[in-house]
């Protein structure tokens, strides 16, 4: 296996992971999907797939369910056509389910709201007219900078429902991440709130758009949901408060349908360069794969079942595990504004005890967080209403996962290891609850109608037992059309690897049994917390400071964020000096942190900076991240016979403080 599918081995050889749990009997029993639904995909794909579309609303039902004449563009439904919110919303209120919840809200100082979807189709339909009254119109692009408030989930709601392709930002990130993303896509208009909640105390959002603003002259208004209450500077021309433009529209408006290819949205995803990628979704195969896939995989049952889905919503898993599955499904969820930990550790707990939460979704690193907090916390709450455990955003290890089942389950909820992507739209690898003997772990199995595996560096597929590359043999519903602009970047990042095949980036054991366990990124994107950061983009932002020369980021095992950024820099002057190598100090790697903080948000700045007086490098120039890796994990180097100088690493080592 290729030496860059990383730490494989740090997932498994643990005790638990030998471990397997049955359904519980009364699931499987009443279970909405069983074994069959496998057989029947394996019969007939596409069949499978036109059912599933079936449970959907079309305006115009589709005839054709895949057309791949243009391989690798797929269209899909092509001929149907739909209106998503009125998916998401309105049918449900005509089914007379307008009294159902479909939002509690739950800020973070402690204010809830409880909305119907009678209430959500009114604010979804004002919010259209609004930006009607704003002058978008179908096709143009809206972006989304908003805390994870109600308002958020009805911006986008309303930008589908007028055929304006959202864009959302994700609220941590910097003007500058900002700003690239709404040049990028072009947007038109900008929706915001004054500022959201987070850790206590109110944090700004308008500043940054107004940073953004400056650079971005496409935008011609800015809406502000007015949340915090907190001062904003204000722009009388081009800004408008949510609450009196929406407050005043009508309740009433006609959802037009659109093209099952009609773009839903964009949503950019670190890639290997600098530049993000916008990944572009389109509207009825992605609606029929994110609702299908949130019946199976949570055994939803609308009527009776509370679910929370804990990711932000400008990831994709807020985009389509809170807003297009569960609410195309009609459920009923907890929408959540703050961090597990405010005022108290216990906060997870207590709204699922509030709220009687029956179905949760949440991250690894969370999972993690919450097994480094203590057994005794979540022991104080009522947390027997849980029945189906998710998990997402990268490879959950073995103790964590019977840790979740255990503490959180009460060794009877099964864990749902879900795989998938920004580009795969909805999941694509993950047990059924009702069908499935889980192991500590692993994702497992193919979905029904997903076609996955596991191949070698020359597409062979691996034999049981054996590591390798995972691929996607064949086209999924809700899979990216492109990425937004460059048809080409589309085309190299995903399809050049393996001819005919998609390659996820992602490596993967295939068990002995056949089954898939994923085992991390294989190219130069970091996994912290559940987020993507590429390690160029965190490289670029190093070496804008005026102190550093160059600059090589790896991303490290992590016990608790799965993977921890860790930078080695070389300072302005080294060479000149004879080398300055552990020079920085502490102050200036605080400055650093900072400034990298402040370029692409919090979240990617780096745990450790380590000073070194060069970096490895082949003889293509290429640094090679893979020794730094065995620093950065205080490991034994692994080959360093590719290197245009191997006494370089000893240069480094010796350079550098004792490992913490
Ligand atoms: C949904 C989402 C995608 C990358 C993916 C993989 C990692 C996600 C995982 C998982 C192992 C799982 N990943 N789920 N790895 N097991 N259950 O996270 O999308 O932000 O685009 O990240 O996350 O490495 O390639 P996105």
């Amino acid at each position: 296996m290729t030496p860059s599918v990383r730490d494989g081995a740090s997932l498994v050889g643990r005790t638990e992971e030998g471990r397997r749990f049955a359904p519980p009997a009364d699931l499987a029993a009443a279970a909405n999907v069983t074994a069959a639904a496998y057989e029947q995909a394996d019969a007939d794909r596409l069949g499978f797939w036109a059912e599933q579309a079936r449970r959907l609303t079309w305006a115009t039902e589709p005839a054709e369910t895949l057309d791949w004449s243009n391989p690798p563009f797929a269209r899909w439904f092509a001929d149907g056509e739909l209106n998503v919110a009125y998916n998401c919303v309105d049918r449900h209120v005509e089914a007379g389910h307008g009294d159902r919840i479909a939002l509690y809200f739950e800020g973070e100082p402690g204010d809830s709201r409880a909305i119907s979807y009678a209430e959500l189709k009114d604010e979804v339909s004002r919010a259209a007219n609004a930006l009607t009254e704003l002058g978008v119109t179908q096709g143009d692009r809206v972006a989304v900078y908003l805390p994870m408030i109600p308002e958020a989930v009805v911006a986008m709601l309303a930008c589908a429902r007028i055929g304006a392709p959202h864009s959302v930002i994700f609220g941590g990130f910097s003007a500058d991440a900002v700003a690239s993303r709404i040049a990028d896509a072009d947007a038109k208009l900008v929706i915001t709130a004054d500022g959201g909640y987070r850790r206590g105390k109110p944090s700004a959002l308008k500043p940054v758009v107004d940073a953004a603003v400056a650079r971005t002259p496409q935008v011609e208004r800015v809406l502000v949901v007015r949340r915090t209450g907190q001062d904003v500077a204000w722009d009388d021309t081009r800004d408008v408060w949510w609450q009196e433009i929406v407050g005043r529209q009508s309740a009433a408006h006609t959802p037009e349908p659109f093209g099952a290819e009609h773009p839903l949205f964009i949503l950019y995803t670190s890639g290997t360069t600098g530049k993000p990628k916008g990944i572009l979704h389109t509207s009825g195969g992605y609606l029929t794969q994110t609702g299908y896939t949130h019946h199976a995989v949570f055994d939803l049952k609308p009527e009776t079942d509370v679910y929370w889905c804990t990711a932000d919503i400008g990831w994709i898993t807020g985009h389509s595990y809170i807003v297009y599955g569960p609410l195309a499904n009609g459920a009923t969820q907890v929408l959540y504004e703050g961090t597990p930990d405010t005022p108290h550790r216990g906060r997870f707990w207590e709204i699922v005890q509030k709220y009687g939460v029956t179905l949760l979704y949440t991250a690894p690193t969370a999972v993690r967080t919450f097994m480094k907090w203590g057994d005794d916390i979540p022991a104080r709450f009522d947390l027997s209403s849980l029945r189906v455990l998710g998990s997402v955003g990268e490879p959950i290890n073995p103790e964590a996962w019977v840790w979740y089942r255990e503490h959180i389950g009460a060794g009877r909820a099964p864990v749902v290891d879900t795989w998938w992507q920004t580009e795969t739209g909805a999941m694509m690898i993950s047990p059924l609850p009702g069908v499935t003997v889980t192991k500590p772990g692993s994702a497992q199995v193919p979905l029904p109608g997903i076609a996955a595996t596991v191949v070698d560096d020359e597409a062979r597929e691996v034999p049981a037992g054996s590591d390798g590359y995972l691929v996607l043999t064949e086209p999924w519903p809700s899979m990216l059309r492109t990425v937004w602009g460059d048809d080409q970047r589309y085309l190299d990042t995903y399809w050049s690897r393996f001819p005919g095949r998609y390659f996820a980036g992602d490596g993967a054991r295939k068990d002995e049994d056949g089954d898939i366990r994923l085992l991390g990124r294989v190219d130069d994107v970091m996994l912290v917390s559940g987020h993507n950061i590429s390690t160029a983009e965190v490289e670029s932002a190093l070496v804008s400071h005026p102190e550093v020369a160059e600059a090589a980021v790896v991303g490290a095992a992590d016990a608790t964020t799965g993977q921890a950024v860790v930078a080695f820099v070389i300072l302005r002057g080294s060479a000149e000096d004879g080398g300055r190598a552990g020079a920085g100090g502490p102050g200036l790697d605080a400055e650093l942190r900072d400034h990298v903080g402040r370029t692409l948000g919090p979240i990617a700045k780096p745990r450790r900076i380590l000073t070194v007086p060069e970096l490895p490098k082949t003889r293509s120039g290429k640094i090679m991240r893979r020794l730094l890796r065995d620093i950065a994990e205080n490991r034994e180097l692994g080959d360093v016979t590719t290197l245009t100088d191997s006494s370089v690493m000893d240069l480094i080592r010796s350079g550098l403080p004792a490992a913490p």
